[in-house]
C-alpha cells in the first residue's frame, strides 16, 4: 500500500506544473532579490554577430549592476544558449549549447552579472517546468527613421510591423502572456528604463540586435570584449595544434597574456608564429557579394605576395569553403606549406561547428600576419582578438582585395 502511495506521490510532483509547485511557494519560483534580463537575437544571425550582440547587453547589464537603484542593481543576464544556429549542424550536439562550451563564464562574470541559462532554469522544479516569462518586449526599427532622417534616442510600444514567433531559445516549455513590440532607436543601455519603470522579474528582449552600442570602441568596450576569453579546452586543442605543426608557442611568438583578462595591459610588441593566417569567407558570400570576393588565383596570389615579403613559408588556412575549393587553393600555393584545422571525432562531437569555427579563430589570431574577408563578422571577431594580443595594426588589418577593388577594412584600435 505504501509503495503505491509513494509510486503516486513521485508522478504528481514530477509531472506537476512548476508554477503549481511555485505558487504553493508564494507566487514565484524565484529568488525575491534577483530580475533577469533575457535577450534573443533575429534568428538567421550568425555566431559572431551575436557575439557583438552579447557586448551590449553585458555593458547594459554592467550599467544595471553598478546603479544606485535597488530595482536594477539586483539583475541577472541570462545567456542564451546556443540554440538551432542556421550556419551549425546540430547532428551530435544537444540543441541548447551552453556558452561555457565556448567561453570562459567565470572571465564574463568578472566583466558583468551573467548567468546560464541551466542556471536560471535550477530556480524551477525539474526540466519539463513551465516558464512563463513575465514581460516581453520585440524590438524592432522605426518604420519612418530613414525618411525623416530623425535618428534620435527613442522608443515606443507600437503595433508590430510584422509577426514575431512567440517561442524562446527553441524551448517549448518557455512562453509569455506579455509580448510587445516595442519601436526602438537608441544604446542597449537605453533599455534599463523598461527594467525602472516595471516591476517584473523576468524580461526578454527580442530582436536584441536592434539595440545599439552605445560605448563601442571605448576602453569599457574593449574590457567586456576582453572579457569574452575562449574556453580553456578550444584554446589548448589550437595551441596544440600551432606547436605541432606551425612551430608556434605564445612564450617564443611574445603572444602570452595573463591568466586573468583584468591583468592585461597595453602592447604591441606581439610578434605571431612563423605562418601567415588567412580567413577566406566563401559559401553565401561568394553568391551575394561576388564584387568583394576575390576568385581563388587572385587569393593565391595575395598569399604569395606577404610570404614572399615576410620571408614565410607557411600559410594556415581557416575557411567555410569546400573541399574543393581548399584543394585548389593548395595546388595554386605549390612550393608553399598550406595547412587547414581538422578536428578528430571527439572534439567535433563535444564542441559541434561552433567549437571548430573557434579553433581556427584562434589559429589565425596567433598568425604572423593576418589577412581576412571584408565585413565578415568571423574576421571582425579575429581583429579584435589580434588587438587585444598586442599585435601591430598593420598585420591585422587586412583583406583579400576583391574582384573589382581592393576594399580598406576600418582599423579600430584597442583602447585601455
Ligand atoms: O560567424 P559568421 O556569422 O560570420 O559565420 P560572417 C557563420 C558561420 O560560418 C560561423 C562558419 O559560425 C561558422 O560556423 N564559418 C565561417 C567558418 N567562416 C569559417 C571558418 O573560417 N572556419 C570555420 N570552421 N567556420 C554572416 C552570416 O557571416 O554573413 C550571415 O552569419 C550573413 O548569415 C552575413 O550570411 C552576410 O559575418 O562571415
Amino acid at each position: 500500500m505504501n509503495k503505491i502511495l509513494l509510486t503516486i506521490l513521485f508522478v504528481l510532483i514530477y509531472f506537476c506544473d512548476a508554477s503549481d509547485v511555485c505558487y504553493q511557494k508564494g507566487g514565484n519560483c524565484l529568488d525575491d532579490n534577483k530580475r533577469y534580463l533575457f535577450y534573443e537575437v533575429n534568428r538567421p544571425e550568425g555566431f559572431n554577430l551575436r557575439r557583438d550582440v552579447y557586448l551590449r547587453f553585458a555593458m547594459l547589464a554592467r550599467k544595471m549592476k553598478e546603479s544606485n537603484d535597488e530595482k536594477l542593481n539586483n539583475i541577472q543576464l541570462v545567456l542564451p544558449p546556443w540554440s538551432n544556429l542556421v550556419h551549425w549542424k546540430y547532428t551530435d550536439k544537444p540543441e541548447h549549447i551552453p556558452w561555457g562550451y565556448y567561453f570562459d563564464v567565470d572571465s564574463l562574470k568578472k566583466f558583468a552579472p551573467v548567468v546560464e541559462m541551466y542556471e536560471f532554469f535550477a530556480n524551477y522544479p525539474n526540466k519539463y517546468s513551465k516558464v512563463e516569462i513575465e514581460e516581453v518586449y520585440t524590438l524592432q526599427h522605426f518604420e519612418d527613421m530613414f525618411e525623416t532622417g530623425n535618428f534620435q534616442d527613442k522608443m515606443q510600444l507600437d503595433n508590430c510591423n510584422k509577426d514575431y514567433h512567440y517561442s524562446y531559445f527553441s524551448y517549448k516549455n518557455v512562453t509569455s502572456k506579455n509580448t510587445r513590440c516595442l519601436s526602438y532607436h537608441g544604446p542597449a543601455t537605453k533599455l534599463s528604463e523598461i527594467f525602472s519603470n516595471s516591476s517584473a522579474k523576468t524580461i526578454l528582449i527580442d530582436h536584441a540586435e536592434v539595440a545599439l552600442h552605445d560605448y563601442f570602441g571605448s576602453p569599457l568596450y574593449w574590457q567586456a570584449r576582453r572579457s569574452m576569453r575562449f574556453n580553456k579546452d578550444l584554446k589548448s586543442i589550437a595551441d596544440e595544434f600551432r606547436r605541432k605543426f606551425l612551430h608556434s608557442s605564445d612564450d617564443k611568438d611574445g603572444t602570452r597574456l595573463p591568466d586573468d583578462w583584468t591583468d592585461e595591459t597595453a602592447k604591441r610588441s606581439a610578434v605571431g608564429g612563423p605562418y601567415v593566417g588567412i580567413h577566406l569567407r566563401r559559401k553565401d558570400f561568394v553568391r551575394n557579394r561576388a564584387e568583394e570576393v576575390p576568385t581563388l588565383m587572385s587569393v593565391s596570389e595575395q598569399v604569395k605576395t606577404v610570404l614572399l615579403q615576410l620571408n614565410l613559408n607557411t600559410v594556415f588556412v581557416a575557411t567555410d569553403g569546400t573541399n574543393e575549393e581548399y584543394k585548389t587553393l593548395v595546388n595554386l600555393l605549390d612550393g608553399f606549406e598550406v595547412l587547414r584545422y581538422t578536428p578528430d571525432s571527439n572534439t567535433k562531437e563535444k564542441y559541434g561547428d561552433g567549437g571548430v569555427a573557434i579553433i581556427d579563430q584562434i589559429i589565425c589570431s596567433y598568425a604572423r600576419y593576418f589577412i581576412g574577408t571584408y565585413e565578415s563578422t568571423f574576421t571582425f571577431r579575429i581583429q579584435e582578438e589580434r588587438e587585444i594580443i598586442g599585435f601591430k595594426t598593420e598585420t591585422t588589418f587586412n583583406v583579400f582585395c576583391g574582384r573589382k577593388d581592393c576594399p580598406k577594412p576600418s582599423v579600430w584600435e584597442i583602447v585601455y
